[in-house]
């Protein structure tokens, strides 16, 4: 089938978890170590779906998109408020481009597929046959029960938690795909406008081809979430985002346990809730993580030595938290983040995960020359 689910495999090693997995989220203390029971898995596959073969480039439009000016600016947290991998800044030019206003939404990830027949990573059933080709010799078969079409749903716990433990709020959850973002019994009748979300990188980069579209770089997604502004913190400047109206969609109270959802929104909020940025881009910062098509590195800006033009991103990827996983960029934060210990929402935060995970709060936007 040529693709491999990464989760699959880490519930392999999960079982004494009831199942639960762990996957990337937004809570992760600064500075710590993500951990999780995917952490010491010998080898995970992230593959890379054939998209070229299934499905053909649409047609092309600039229709919901604005223009995003070339320019130079310090890519990289200016303040110390940053994760390692946020450093050092480092002088890069972007030439201009078009961008989605918007997360992509329901509507337009229906239109996609009724298009294609796209199938995504979260609707297909893993086969053990494929997967085990891609697997080190000897890893184990995962149970028949979690062999199924699946994704990673929030499930917040009752109580508080350890927060470095994030199989307490991620479930994969048979039956999970874009159109159930919840679960099966979830639904998206009535979410055109709402974010896509439980696609994979591989789903997003399929989209982008057939709409005549390509992924953001992080240079690009960076510099468009700036918006014009110097060595600012956030989207909208440096005031805090507890400060003033709601700036965007992100977690309020105890996180996980208790969202007082004072922004309006306990989940995924439909997009253009919240005000723009200055150049016109929505819920750039939090409601759903955004895929880049880079690889990640944790240490990719530190080999920075003069200025980058256009960077493409490292060549491979690399997580010293589990090495053996290639993952790609997410960038934005999600409505899962909290200001006291993640704070993706802030422009230079990084994030990464592998490019066959569906999750919940991930989806993208897409960008055009
Ligand atoms: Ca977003």
């Amino acid at each position: 089938m040529g693709i491999v689910v990464t989760v699959m495999i880490a519930i392999a090693g999960c079982n004494q978890s009831g199942g639960k997995v762990a996957a990337r989220t937004d809570s992760i203390p600064k500075g710590d170590t993500v951990m999780s029971c995917t952490s010491n898995l010998p080898s995970r596959f992230a593959a890379t779906a054939s998209t070229d073969s299934i499905v053909a480039s649409g047609k092309s439009s600039y229709a919901g998109m604005v223009k995003i000016p070339g320019g130079d600016y310090q890519m990289g947290a200016a303040d110390k408020d940053g994760r390692p991998d946020e450093y050092p800044q480092h002088p890069v030019h972007v030439d201009g481009f078009y961008m989605d206003a918007t997360e992509v939404t329901n509507a337009q990830f229906m239109e996609f597929v009724k298009a294609t027949g796209y199938v995504t990573t979260a609707e297909r059933t893993p086969n053990w046959e494929e997967l085990k080709k891609q697997l080190p010799s000897g890893t184990p078969k995962p149970a028949d029960s979690l062999l199924v079409a699946a994704s990673l749903v929030f499930t917040p716990p009752a109580k508080p938690v350890a927060l470095n433990d994030v199989s307490q709020w991620w479930q994969w959850v048979k039956g999970a795909d874009w159109k159930h973002p919840e679960g099966p019994a979830s639904s998206i009748k009535g979410k055109e406008n709402y974010p896509v979300v439980q696609v994979s990188w591989d789903d997003a980069m399929a989209y982008a081809k057939w709409a005549g579209k390509q992924l953001p770089t992080e240079a690009e997604w960076e510099w468009a979430a700036r918006a014009g502004l110097t060595n600012q913190p956030f989207t909208w400047g440096s005031e805090a985002v507890e400060k003033g109206k709601p700036k965007a969609n992100i977690w309020q109270g105890h996180f996980p346990d208790h969202n007082t959802a004072t922004d309006g929104f306990a989940r995924v909020a439909p997009v253009k809730s919240f005000a723009p940025n200055a150049y016109g881009l929505y819920d750039i910062a939090g409601n759903v993580w955004e895929w880049c098509a880079d690889w990640y590195r944790s240490d990719y800006y530190t080999q920075a030595t003069k200025k980058a033009v256009n960077p493409p991103g490292p060549s491979v990827g690399y997580d010293p938290d589990e090495p053996t996983v290639p993952k790609r960029v997410v960038r934005g934060g999600s409505f899962l983040c909290h200001a006291s210990y993640c704070a993706s929402y802030r422009v230079s935060a990084r994030m990464k995960t592998s490019p066959d995970t569906g999750l919940e709060h991930t989806g993208f936007r897409c960008v055009k020359k």
